[in-house]
């Protein structure tokens, strides 16, 4: 089996594990089936299995890391039911199925997406290694996930709807929405493993040019993708007047940036002695990638 299924089968049996179903007695059962609903349906698992990859790159068990996989794949599920709401993108589809809101309703999909992402703290505190290491993980992901990080580029996004927005301030927004969490993912594999100072800063560049290149990417394919390999709309910042590096550089361009951001991520490997195969195929598989 190759390492990004087998990381992906881990990270699957994990998170059931840490959200199994409610009984149908449980007076609390909906907003955990709710929770459930999103979080266990699929998704690319981009930034767990970066946590996994990034521990064994730094000399770490791979899965003794679950517990940080699992906190960041929560955090991102929350912003991703969030982000559908009607009060935000108000989108219909999501990984292939309705929007959580769409099936439970908005005020069960605010509760979903709190109990996801107070969940995570839970996941990232339960870390067996070193106790330090579990301080210093929740920590990164509080940072990356909160008002400096994923949720102030949420902020800068939903006011400039709608609204010319020139390069800087896009790069600013994606660095908050996007680079963010995928910088709390690799430094939470890192910080799992034990791993040294130069090592962390070496996996943020990393996380820089990947977070880039996919978030370019996903503009990319907003254009040109398929709705149906995405599981969701496409055409929708256009729709919405929202700008992004498409409409703002054109197509050649944004792709041109995709690779320049891909490189970046693979020359960021370069501070890490070990086989850095699998993250380098994994950069270079999701500049390519169709969903
Ligand atoms: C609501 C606080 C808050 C934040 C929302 C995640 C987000 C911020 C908005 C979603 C829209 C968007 C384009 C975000 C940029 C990051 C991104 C490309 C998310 C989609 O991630 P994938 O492709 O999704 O990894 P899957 O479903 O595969 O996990």
């Amino acid at each position: 089996m190759d390492k990004a299924r087998f990381y992906r089968e881990e990270i699957g049996k994990a998170l059931e594990g840490a959200l199994p179903a409610p009984s149908p007695q449980d007076p609390q059962g909906l907003v955990a089936e709710a929770m459930r609903y999103s979080l266990l349906c699929g998704g690319k698992r981009v930034r767990p299995v970066l946590t996994l990859a990034f521990c064994e790159l730094c000399g770490g068990e791979p899965l003794g890391a679950l517990p940080f996989a699992c906190a960041v794949e929560m955090v991102h599920t929350y912003s991703l039911i969030h982000d559908d709401m009607p009060c935000m993108d108000d989108d219909a589809m999501r990984r292939g199925r309705p929007t959580n809101h769409r099936v439970y309703g908005e005020a069960m999909a605010l509760l979903a997406g709190d109990g996801l992402l107070t969940m995570a703290f839970e996941t990232a505190l339960g870390f067996s290694g070193d106790p330090q290491a579990a301080l210093d993980g929740a920590r990164l992901l509080a940072q990356c996930a909160g008002a400096k990080g994923m949720v102030g580029g949420q902020c800068i996004d939903l006011q400039s709807d709608g609204g010319k927005m020139s390069v800087e301030l896009l790069q600013a927004m994606d660095k908050g929405k996007t680079v963010a969490l995928i910088h709390a993912a690799c430094g939470m594999g890192c910080i799992a493993a034990g791993a040294q100072e130069g090592q962390l800063l070496a996996a943020g560049r990393y996380a820089h040019g990947l977070g880039m290149a996919f978030q370019l990417r996903d503009d990319i394919l907003d254009v040109e993708g398929s709705a149906e390999k995405l599981g969701k709309e496409t055409g929708m910042d256009a729709a919405r007047s929202k700008q992004n590096y498409v409409s703002l550089l054109g197509l050649e361009e944004a792709k041109r940036l995709v690779e320049r951001y891909t490189q970046e991520a693979v020359r960021a490997l370069e501070g890490f002695p070990g086989d850095k195969g699998f993250l380098r195929d994994f950069a270079l598989g999701l500049a390519s990638r169709e969903n």
